[in-house]
């Protein structure tokens, strides 16, 4: 049996049928890599997913530091989405900083029974009373879609009342299948209502957003130290340490880079189809993986002076790390990892892990699609450069997100031919065969994979944590970096590696022994005496 059919064979016939299709060992043969996602998990099963709330609120609009953000529903909504993402933000002069700040309307049981609009502009008054915020955002939780407050209707209330921009955001939590939705349903309210006001003259010809960035640990700021120090100006980064004046402007950038593909994906999409900038998948965690990205987007301004500078910079930067990455790749090489993250940093960090010789057994998405398992390749290039480079027929391949940049397999190979394709994203890819991709890895496989595979670290979150580590296998978490990072980029990477040796090293947990191995925890008696 393999490891996979001993987790699965201890579901009834129902689970098994549903959760085999979610479970993948690598093949050799690429396309056999397919995966079920994206799709409902069965209820009961305790899933490690979050909502769409999470995907809206926590992801997309959280680090947006002027913006007041309240959260429409019970505390406890706003009260977990507080302070946990480390998503860092700057205090800027003239900018508001509320992102230490939780916001929320408390509601009650009357106000579901009554409504609770009245509540919200409640809110909204205090605030803008208190903080005289310029936007505000409003955002629901699941009791608001049931009872039907009109959040939309509030909104428009307030920017009249208060002269200010109020958006609203109807992400109830149970919307959608995962925190996906929230993502979409964030990006087409700031298409909608911010990106495109502005008119802030960019000075420099090699101008980029950086889209899918959330400047968790700080990633945004090395990032954009690495691309200012080429010579690029960021015109916005989405969303990390952002403000609503640098997001209005995204669409006089020459080129939207995207590292986290599947928050942003709509807005870079948008973007281009609006504005005309195209957008290129990027990845800035990992050495390999950023010097790749540093030479395509060269590529793309396909100019000499930038090319030269960027060349110039890699070095200088490899210089300053090349002994630190060689120490610790003697004292990576040859461990295993376990990943479990949301939807773009299993893939990611696989490309870091490589760096040092530390190979995958097993790596999972809580909400990814399709395309971060299966992986895409993309043309790096908007259609009209293709087309200079006499491509003929660029047509779509029919897929249910339309995305243009899925090619026709002859297009797919003319292109490969000529060495036009840059690859985007794709778990399967980073892994080797008869390892696992499992797609909405649940609290059960977790602990059950994890015995069978015994990987020296697992990556992951903090509602799966803590039964790894008391397992005694070492665990750091890879949404918030612990309390460290940043992780990108090249000093980003020696953060990384330090961190995850220091752990390997220091096995204190797998010096205990969970109670439980020892001793029954639950007694009693049958019977009536
Ligand atoms: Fe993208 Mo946690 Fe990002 Fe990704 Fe997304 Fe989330 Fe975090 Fe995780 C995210 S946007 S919050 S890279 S910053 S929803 S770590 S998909 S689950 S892997």
């Amino acid at each position: 049996m393999s490891v996979a059919e001993k987790v699965l064979d201890q579901y009834s016939s129902r689970v098994y049928k549903n959760r085999k299709t979610h479970i993948v060992e690598i093949n050799n043969n690429e396309n056999e890599n397919q995966i079920a996602a994206n799709v409902r998990t069965i209820p009961g099963i305790m899933t490690q997913r979050g909502c769409c709330y999470a995907g809206c609120k926590g992801v997309v609009l959280g680090p947006i530091k002027d913006a007041l953000q309240i959260v429409h529903g019970p505390i406890g909504c706003s009260y977990y989405a507080w302070g946990t993402r480390r998503h860092k933000g700057k205090n800027a002069e003239g900018v508001d900083n509320y992102l230490q700040y939780s916001f929320s309307t408390d509601m009650q049981e009357p106000d579901v029974v009554f409504g609770g609009e009245k509540k919200l502009k409640k809110a909204i008054d205090e605030a803008m009373e208190l903080f005289h915020p310029s936007t505000i955002m409003i955002c629901s939780t699941c009791p608001v879609g049931l009872i039907g407050d009109d959040i939309h209707a509030v909104a428009k209330w307030a920017e009249e009342k208060h002269n200010i921009k109020c958006i609203a955001f109807s992400c109830e939590g149970y919307k959608g299948v995962s925190q996906s939705a929230g993502h979409h349903i964030a990006n087409n309210q700031l298409m909608k209502f911010i990106i495109g006001e502005g008119d802030r003259k960019i000075e420099s010809k090699f101008s980029v957003n950086i889209l899918g960035e959330y400047n968790i640990g700080g990633d945004g700021w090395e990032t954009e130290r690495i691309l200012k120090r080429i010579g690029y100006e960021v015109v916005s980064v989405f969303t990390g340490d952002s403000s609503i004046e640098d997001l209005k402007n995204a669409h006089q950038a020459n080129l939207s880079l995207v590292q986290c593909h599947r928050s942003i994906n709509y807005i870079a999409e948008m973007i281009e189809t609006k504005y005309g900038v195209p957008w290129m998948k990027v990845n800035f965690i990992g050495v390999k993986g950023t010097i790749e990205t540093l030479r395509n987007i060269a590529k793309y301004f396909d100019n000499e002076e930038l090319t030269k500078r960027t060349e110039e910079v890699i070095a200088d930067e490899l210089e300053k790390i090349i002994d630190d990455i060689e120490y610790y790749k003697t004292k990576l090489k040859g461990k295993t990892a376990a990943l479990y993250v949301g939807g773009s940093r299993s893939h990611h960090y696989q490309t870091l892990l490589h760096d040092f010789g530390v190979s995958t057994v097993l790596a999972g998405y809580e909400f990814a699609h399709r395309d971060e398992y299966e992986g895409r390749e993309i043309l790096p290039f908007v259609k009209e450069d293709a087309d200079s480079k006499n491509i003929e027929s660029i047509s779509v391949e029919p897929d249910p997100e339309k995305y243009h940049l899925y090619l026709q397999k002859e297009v797919l190979e003319k292109l490969r031919d000529e060495k036009l394709l840059s690859y985007y994203g794709g778990m399967a890819k980073e892994m080797e065969a008869g390892t696992y991709m499992v797609d909405d890895l649940n609290h059960f496989e977790t602990e059950e994979f994890l015995k069978l595979l015994k990987p020296d670290i697992f990556f992951s979150g903090i509602k799966d944590k803590f039964v790894a580590q008391k397992s005694g296998i070492l665990s750091r978490q890879l949404h918030s970096y612990d309390y460290s990072g940043p992780y990108s980029g090249f000093r980003g990477a020696v953060n990384f590696a330090r961190d995850i040796t220091m752990g390997i090293y220091t096995p204190a947990w797998s010096f205990i022994k969970a109670p439980w191995k020892t001793a029954p925890i639950l007694t009693g008696t049958l019977g009536g005496e």
